[in-house]
């Protein structure tokens, strides 16, 4: 079995409950339990696009696919779940992002681990210091990168992923 991490995001429809499914979802998959399920935040929007809040988490699993098969099914699950990508980086109903995957650092056209984002971005880093409260994440030490980030972006909400 291989652990990997993966950061969901909503910013459409439902946002918790969409977060839900994808996580019921994502259990579904063959080989694949979930081990480990974050808070929910309410996160400000990064980036250019004006859009509304998303709920961003993040959950561990262990899984017998392989990392390009896990990231075939998140974005299947999107699909499934009736994402359109109509605005680049605009909002969406489910956004599945593979993070981690066991200590593998690999760079491909359609794939790269750790995922570009973790480090620079609180409404990844907040999600992911729940998983792993001592700032170490499959490798990826990220307690200095977590304490000194700005979280004003990010409130923790009363959602839960713990009944998925
Ligand atoms: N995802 C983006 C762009 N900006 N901002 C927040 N707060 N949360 C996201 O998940 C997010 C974003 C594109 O993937
Ligand atoms: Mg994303
Ligand atoms: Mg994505």
């Amino acid at each position: 079995m291989s652990k990997a991490v993966i950061g969901l995001g909503s910013n459409l429809g439902d946002s918790p409950t969409n977060l839900k499914a994808a996580v019921k979802a994502v259990s579904l998959l063959p080989g694949t339990q979930v081990v480990g399920l974050s808070k929910i935040y309410e996160t400000v929007p990064v980036g250019e696009v004006i859009q509304p809040d998303f709920f961003n988490a993040a959950i561990l699993i262990e899984t017998r696919l392989t990392p390009r098969a896990l990231l075939g099914a998140c974005l299947g699950i999107e699909a499934a779940m009736g994402r359109l990508r109509t605005v680049k980086d605009g909002p969406r109903t489910i956004d599945l992002d593979l993070l981690l995957f066991e200590n593998i650092r690999d760079e491909s056209f359609e794939l790269t681990l750790p995922h570009p984002g973790i480090l620079k971005r609180a409404f990844v880093l907040v999600p992911l210091g729940d998983l792993f409260p001592a700032g170490r994440a499959l490798g990826l030490y990220f307690a200095p990168a977590l304490r000194d980030i700005d979280k004003s972006g990010v409130r923790e909400t009363l959602f839960t992923l713990n009944d998925y």
